[in-house]
């Protein structure tokens, strides 16, 4: 299927603030070698760079009360939620190159803002083997890229809760998680309790990837903006292996690509972000690469013409 893709802007959050093993802070620049932006403007779209946000560095310091470095995931968080609405109200698609995965919380903060503001429906689909639900009672490492999806259902702080002006910015029932296979044991009630709908890995090969993705797809329409928010532990540490939270038994290459084509497919991609990729702990930047590929599929790469 041909379809038109409104313009991007891509940018990149270099930092590793959110997690304890260093080195995250390098994906925008191994996305950006790897040729993520020739890729997207082959695709027939106007994509522009607009360079990288800063913010504080990385004191590598303790938890404090559970959080390991709030005032900085802060900091980034906010930069972060600026962009993106700015990107969003010029009528642009942002997609964030991470960076460890607490900048979701400014990512998806600013799009929940944008589609009330614009009367829209948001489903966000989490790509990740973790299902990043925790709180700094839960957290087993004070990490804040373990809480984003905790924080954008209102749990955590609230200088992390309150981005866009409404708390909670989303509702766990807007949200899909594909690929999981870690939860902490104080998480997994947290999940149950609030009924977040996960396709964990077991579903995956007990039913299968297209069956997953019919699901966690079900029930958008035109009306639909759907953010994507794509940890690169999603995948099987033998395909990606440059990432700091490797988890045996994850999605595999075909299983990535179909994905990331249902995406495509359904026409709905509003916003993405690529995250959790640390050049450090890769060989010759191949996780980079793989999501550069996977992202040709998201923007309607295929084999053949279908329709
Ligand atoms: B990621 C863990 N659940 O909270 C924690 O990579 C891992 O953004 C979190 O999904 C992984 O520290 C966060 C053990
Ligand atoms: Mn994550
Ligand atoms: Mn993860
Ligand atoms: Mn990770």
């Amino acid at each position: 299927m041909q379809r038109s893709y409104p313009p991007v802007s891509i940018f990149g959050v270099p930092t590793d603030i959110g997690a304890s093993k260093r080195g995250a802070s390098m994906g925008p620049e191994a996305l950006r070698v790897a040729g993520l932006v020739d890729a997207i403007a082959a695709r027939g779209v106007d994509v522009r760079d607009v360079g990288d946000v800063s913010g504080p560095r990385n004191p590598v310091s303790a938890p404090v009360d559970g959080y390991r470095h709030l005032d900085e995931v802060t900091a980034w968080n906010r930069s972060v939620f600026d962009v993106s609405t700015r990107e969003l109200q010029a009528g642009r698609m942002p997609i964030l190159l991470g960076g460890d995965h607490c900048l979701a919380i400014g990512s998806i903060a600013a799009v929940a803002a944008h589609c009330r503001s614009m009367g829209k429906q948001l489903r966000v689909l989490w790509l990740d083997a973790h299902a990043d639900f925790n709180t700094h009672e839960l957290t087993p490492s004070g990490n804040i890229h373990g809480m984003p999806v905790a924080c954008l259902c209102g749990m955590g702080p609230t200088v992390l809760t309150g981005f866009g002006g409404i708390t909670p910015a989303i509702s766990p029932d807007q949200v899909r998680q594909i690929g999981i296979r870690s939860v902490d044991p104080g998480e997994k009630r947290l999940v149950q309790e609030h009924g977040l709908d996960i396709y964990d890995m077991r579903y995956i090969d007990e039913v299968g990837m297209r069956r997953a993705m019919e699901e966690a797809l079900e029930g958008m329409d035109a009306n639909t903006h759907l953010h994507v928010s794509f940890d690169v532990d999603m995948l099987d540490p033998a395909i990606a292996p440059g990432t700091g939270t490797r988890v045996p038994g994850g999605v595999n290459y075909r299983e990535a690509q179909l994905i990331m084509e249902m995406v495509a497919d359904s026409g709905c991609l509003g916003s993405l972000d690529l995250v959790e990729i640390n050049p450090a702990l890769d060989r010759r930047n191949a996780t980079a690469k793989l999501a550069v590929d996977l992202v040709e599929s998201l923007f309607g790469k295929s084999t053949l013409m279908r329709d």
